[in-house]
């Protein structure tokens, strides 16, 4: 080993080390490692509780675990001048890393060791309200233009009305639909829904002659829950459409389904946004289920994030509940499609009692009326439930809502 005094600046992922140092840099291979396994670059970072000398047995495991040293720095530590921080640089097997870092922690007077290393990706999420302006990742399915099998591939005006977001395409689309649901609405409805679009009526703007303007709607729901819409220009990713819950903001398409078809679509439209969703995020409690979703999904593994869209598929799209000893419909998707109101109610589709283990499986179809619905005993019962499950789930980090700031904090867990 070689040891070097040298300036360098370390950047990036690693944090910033810029300041003299020492540094000691190992030439050629001690012993040749023979095991087998992707050999992957990687850096780890730790501190020192006793002096320089107690690096020898920090090498020491290193070298039983046949990892390469590649590179060795130090400096005194930022938080305790009598300790030293120190960034290994090595290569080594991909799976020993982890009987390394146990060996070095249970072997080696030392503390706060972090790995570091690409192969081991941590997944990105939000954690300011203003990081939402990444997640816009678009899924292509049902894209007018894109997609071939959408009713209006084919009807060039309704793609250039669309496009354009036409005020008077949108009253006349508006006023059927809604007059067929209003119908609806006192038998199919549930009682939250109910109340709640009647005060839309009356202070929100909504009326079958008026769709209210989305920033309307947003500080009308700001001032009863928190939530706030934001405009998108369609189907998004699960994972950031569900991470947007986390800050209570409700992405919001702004175009209407097809005339051909306006009992049902497959995909959201501003009818079902407004006419679907915003009455039930304008209470509180649903509201704060729709962000524990949100919550529970941060930097959830991809099946996790899949079984949470299945979830909220199962609720908030296309939930039943029980209430004044019928059942009636919560899910916005069954709520804005007069077609699916009455279907759902019917004898036609399986009803099943919600269990988030078995209804986080339910293979679901996203093209037609749904053929399974679950149902909750009470929205005070679906919410426990989804706790429970939520809090099953392995996370590396607690999160928290700081609503004045509007970021999630991370609890530590000691
Ligand atoms: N994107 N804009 C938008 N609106 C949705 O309702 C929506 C989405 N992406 C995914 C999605 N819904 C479903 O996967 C939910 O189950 C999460
Ligand atoms: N089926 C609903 C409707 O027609 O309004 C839309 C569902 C969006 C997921
Ligand atoms: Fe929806």
């Amino acid at each position: 080993i070689e040891f070097e005094k040298r300036e360098r600046t370390l950047s990036g992922n690693r944090g910033s080390i810029s300041e003299e140092e020492e540094v000691f840099v190992q030439n050629g291979d001690v012993s040749s490692p023979v095991e087998i396994g992707p050999r992957i670059k990687f850096s780890i970072m730790l501190t020192l509780k006793e002096g320089i000398a107690s690096l020898s047995r920090v090498i020491r495991v290193f070298e039983n675990a046949k990892v390469t040293l590649e590179h060795i720095e130090s400096r005194r530590s930022q938080k305790n001048d009598s300790q030293l921080d120190v960034l290994i640089e090595c290569t080594g097997i991909r799976d020993k890393v982890t009987s390394l870092t146990n060996q070095l922690r249970q072997n080696t007077p030392i503390l706060d060791l972090n790995v570091v290393s690409d192969q081991f990706p941590k997944a990105w999420f939000p954690r300011h309200i203003s990081e939402l302006d990444n997640c816009t990742h678009l899924v292509t399915k049902f894209e007018p233009e894109l997609d071939s099998d959408h009713p209006g591939f084919t009807d060039m005006n309704y793609r250039a009305r669309r496009k354009q977001i036409a005020d008077i395409a949108f009253n006349y689309k508006q006023k059927h639909v809604y007059t067929n649901l209003k119908v609806l609405i006192p038998t199919h409805a549930c009682r939250e829904f109910r109340e709640n679009l009647e005060i839309l009526e009356k202070e929100g703007g909504y009326s079958e002659h008026n769709i209210p303007q989305l920033d309307d709607v947003s500080k009308f729901l700001k001032k009863r829950t928190g939530f706030q819409l934001r405009p998108v220009s369609g189907l998004l990713s699960a994972r950031d459409f569900l991470a947007s819950l986390a800050f209570r903001v409700f992405q919001c398409t702004q175009y209407v389904r097809h005339g051909s078809k306006p009992d049902h679509s497959p995909e959201p439209d501003c009818v079902h946004e407004l006419l679907g969703h915003v009455p039930m995020l304008a209470d509180p409690k649903f509201a704060k289920f729709s962000q524990d979703i949100g919550i529970a999904t941060l930097g959830a593994s991809d099946e996790d994030i899949e079984k949470f869209a299945t979830l909220y598929w199962f609720t908030v799209e296309f939930g039943l509940v029980k209430q004044d000893g019928g059942i009636r419909a919560y899910g916005a998707g069954v709520l804005s499609s007069y077609g699916e109101l009455k279907h759902a109610l019917s004898d036609a589709p399986k009803k099943l009692n919600f269990n988030p283990d078995t209804t986080a499986v339910q293979v679901y179809t996203d093209e037609d009326l749904q053929p399974i619905y679950f149902i909750v005993e009470s929205f005070e019962d679906m919410q426990q439930k989804m706790r429970q499950y939520a809090s099953k789930i392995k996370r590396k980090e607690e999160l928290r809502y700081d609503p004045f700031t509007q970021t999630l904090q991370t609890l530590d867990k000691v």
